[in-house]
């Protein structure tokens, strides 16, 4: 009785997750900083949930962003158990200021990994080019299967050779050609911020 309570329940979360998936992901706020082009800001990034696969949750374990240098060389905010990186790109605009920089957090051990069903912020500080412009921020967010899934029935229905195996949800897409998910990777829109004169 109690089990079968609880299994409905959980039932419940998933499909209201699913709906929350299909619109919500990963994106940039302002919170009131300036979205001024030429000004000196900051954004936060949201991540709304983990990486569903055969209908459990895993825990976040990496979060990387690419950052166009119309947003300046950014600053990471610090996240508790995480290492947060930045590395140029190779390619340089006429310049010789790299195209963009890649920001990376990523938990020190498994053990600091982001529950599934928690959401999570990181901020970063920034630089907006003088010109006004649109700015996509392409992110991927890295999970593992474990043998304790954030929620869902994965307990229930885990292969054990599945264990280690790694998952990631690409907001990458800015055309709106979504490419279709795969067994272990789900597509989204890109992280977007539009600056203004
Ligand atoms: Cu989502």
């Amino acid at each position: 009785m109690r089990r079968s309570l609880i299994v409905s329940l959980v039932t419940v979360a998933l499909m209201s997750m699913g709906l929350t998936a299909a619109s919500a992901h990963v994106e940039v706020q302002l919170r009131g900083y300036s979205n001024k082009a030429g000004d000196e800001s900051q954004i936060v990034l949201r991540a709304e949930h983990g990486c569903m696969y055969n209908n459990a949750m895993y825990a976040t374990e990496s979060l990387q962003v690419v950052v166009p240098n119309a947003a300046g060389r950014p600053k990471p905010s610090y996240f508790p158990g995480f290492t947060a990186t930045v590395v140029d790109s190779k390619s340089k605009d006429s310049k010789g200021v790299p195209v963009s920089y890649t920001v990376t957090w990523k938990a020190k051990n498994a053990s600091f990994a982001i529950d599934g069903s928690n959401f999570f912020e990181v901020g970063l500080l920034t630089t907006w080019s003088s010109a006004p412009q649109k700015i996509y921020m392409p992110a991927t967010q890295t999970c593992t299967v474990t043998k304790t899934p954030s929620s869902g029935m994965g307990a229930m229905t885990m292969n054990a050779k599945d264990v280690g195996k790694k998952l990631y949800l690409k907001w990458i897409v800015t055309t709106g050609a979504t490419p279709k998910d795969t067994a272990d990777t789900e597509y989204g829109p890109a992280p977007e911020i539009t600056t203004v004169k």
